[in-house]
């Protein structure tokens, strides 16, 4: 379908930013793998501190990279399912906070007076153009939710009836997530951070701001990944040849997500002293519940992967698994969409090793966290993001892909990277290596009191893992880039593949409306936030002393 030339541009301009930003972002992360393992020592590389790159490469690639694409793909997904356009004013104020609060961030970012990493905890304190420029950034992806309700609604009363695509309905629990948590954010940076590194208020309750930042944190996390999940549910199936399993277990899959991803915050904070044990358990369980979307989601599309398979020519138990389009470069959002999901399995696995209140104590804070993470947010979440924006660079500007032979091995090559940096980081971790920790400097030189030998093999699997990822990288670039510089050759036009379903569903009403759900998510989180405040409120937190930088 056509779309007008305006939400073409807002569109390209909010996937153009981000993936140009990637470049900063990536290069940070192959640099941390580079520090951590004590090849190179980091001033004699460049000027900027370990903890700055850090930053960088957290705040670039898991938040701006993400908010971007989300809204970004929202626009594409109501546009073409409700086949109406958002409004033009809407789309351009959002745009335009999100880029001016993206360059705040970033100024304060390069000019290394926001090193906090992309958590922010204080007593760590940021230049409040930090603070400020994030902001900005939640409230400019604000806008298009209440926008696109509004479209939505106009749709609603002319099709009564007819199922809410699935896409849609996933955009729209999505932004109503991504809504009720960042107002926690919002608050404890607009009401305890920025006053405080202000200057107009000397300490900050250290326990509360954690607290109102994983409401927001872990919530955060699905924010990523159910844009992917809608590629997986709508767009999978019908790439690999075959049909949606159950265009249900989707509906259902994505309610749940909507009343189970913000409660869950505390399983952050197991080892935070002022959260009561009651609470923590409370937060073990509802993580175990939010798992079960991803296991819905897992055996649906595999149930409809061995369908393509089987239709694609394949015989026996498994013989789908190589039938299906995996090298096609003309479908090289397949690979782009399996190799998330082959990393996904191991994801999910170390997740809920995390959520088990006692097993978190062996992991938390050790560089194992960092390995479930890349296997899921630079697993299915960043391999389909940048899939797609090139897929939508492509379509909206009716350009060719640039090198389609490379580009179709680039997801598998990031595949097999993220999975051997991974390894070495988990491996590390369970003996003990700590996250987010320059370990090159200390605990890698042979000749420092503190040297641990049994850190060097796991800082160098991880460092191979981390050239391979940036090779990755470095192709996507050259193709997303390469792509740009074509010229035009085919119409300029947006279509999504849709999946047909392969069972005849009815319509539920439970299933198409959004109410029930939002009010069961709003008990759901009373119940499990109310105590967890309260506990906070009344153990205390200890206060930032102000001559903290
Ligand atoms: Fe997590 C920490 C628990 C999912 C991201 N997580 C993090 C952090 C990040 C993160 C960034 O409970 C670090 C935060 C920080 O900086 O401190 N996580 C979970 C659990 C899940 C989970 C239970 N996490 C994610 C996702 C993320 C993400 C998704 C990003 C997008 N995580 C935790 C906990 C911590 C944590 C604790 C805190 C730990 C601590 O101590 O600090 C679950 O949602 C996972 C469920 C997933 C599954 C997998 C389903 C598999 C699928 C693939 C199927 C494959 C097919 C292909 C069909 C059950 C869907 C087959 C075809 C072939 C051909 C083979
Ligand atoms: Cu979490």
């Amino acid at each position: 379908m056509k779309v007008s030339r305006s939400l073409k541009n807002v569109i390209l301009i909010e996937l153009f930013v981000p993936i140009t930003l990637l470049i900063l972002g990536i290069y940070h992360g192959l640099m941390q793998t580079v520090y951590r393992a004590g090849v190179i020592h980091q001033s004699s590389a460049v000027k900027l501190d370990y903890y700055q790159g850090l930053t960088l490469h957290g705040v670039i690639n898991a938040v701006v990279l993400t908010t971007f694409f989300a809204v970004a793909f929202g626009h594409a997904t109501i546009t073409y399912y409700l086949k109406k356009e958002p409004n033009k004013k809407a789309t351009w104020t959002s745009l335009i906070l999100m880029v001016t609060g993206t360059l705040l961030a970033a100024y304060a970012m390069l000019a290394g007076k926001a090193s906090v990493l992309y958590t922010f905890y204080p007593p760590l304190k940021a230049h409040p153009l930090f603070y400020i420029g994030t902001a900005m950034l939640i409230v400019g992806s604000w806008v298009p939710l209440f926008d696109w309700l509004n479209v939505y609604r106009q749709w609603k009363r002319e099709n009564p009836h007819t199922k809410i695509p699935l896409a849609v309905l996933g955009t729209l629990v999505n932004f109503i997530i991504w809504f009720t948590c960042t107002l926690a954010v919002a608050y404890e940076v607009l009401v305890l951070l920025l006053p405080w590194a202000l200057g107009f208020k000397a300490t900050v309750n250290v326990t509360l701001a954690r607290t109102l930042f994983w409401f927001f944190g872990h919530a955060l996390v699905y924010f990523w990944l159910l844009p992917a999940y809608i590629m997986f549910y709508t767009m999978l199936p019908k790439i690999a040849g075959g049909k949606l399993y159950s265009d249900n277990a989707g509906r259902i899959a994505l309610f749940l997500f909507l009343l189970l991803s913000v409660p869950v915050g505390v399983h952050h904070q197991f080892s935070d002293p002022n959260i009561s044990q009651s609470s923590k358990w409370v937060s073990t369980i509802l993580t175990f519940g939010v798992a079960v979307p991803s296991f819905i989601t897992a055996f649906t599309l595999a149930a409809s992967l061995e369908y393509a398979g089987k239709k694609n020519g394949a015989k026996g138990l498994f013989g789908w698994m190589g039938k299906l389009p995996y090298l096609d470069h003309n479908k090289y959002m397949f690979g782009y969409m399996i190799a998330g999901l082959i990393l996904f399995i191991f994801g999910g696995l170390t997740g809920i090793v995390n959520s088990s209140y006692a097993l978190n104590n062996v992991v938390h804070n050790t560089s194992w966290l960092p390995g479930h993470f890349h296997m899921t947010v630079a697993g299915p979440v960043f391999l389909a993001m940048i899939g797609m924006s090139l897929y939508l660079l492509s379509a909206l500007t009716g350009k060719k892909i640039f090198l389609p032979k490379l580009n179709v091995v680039v997801p598998y090559l990031w595949m097999i990277g993220v999975l051997i940096f991974s390894a070495g980081l988990m491996y590390g971790g369970l003996m003990g290596e700590p996250r987010r920790t320059n370990l090159g400097m200390t605990y890698l030189n042979p000749n420092h009191e503190l040297y641990h030998p049994q850190w060097v093999p796991s800082t160098l699997l991880a460092l191979a893992g981390g050239i391979i990822m940036f090779a990755a990288g470095m192709c996507y670039f050259i193709v997303f880039f390469g792509t740009i510089f074509k010229k035009k050759t085919q119409e300029a036009e947006v279509y999504l593949p849709d999946s047909e379903s392969y069972h005849d569903e009815k319509y539920i009403p439970l299933f198409n409306s959004f109410k029930p759900w939002i009010i069961m998510m709003v008990i759901i989180i009373i119940i499990a936030y109310v105590p967890t405040i309260l506990d906070v409120l009344r153990l205390g937190g200890p206060g930032a002393p102000p001559h903290l930088p």
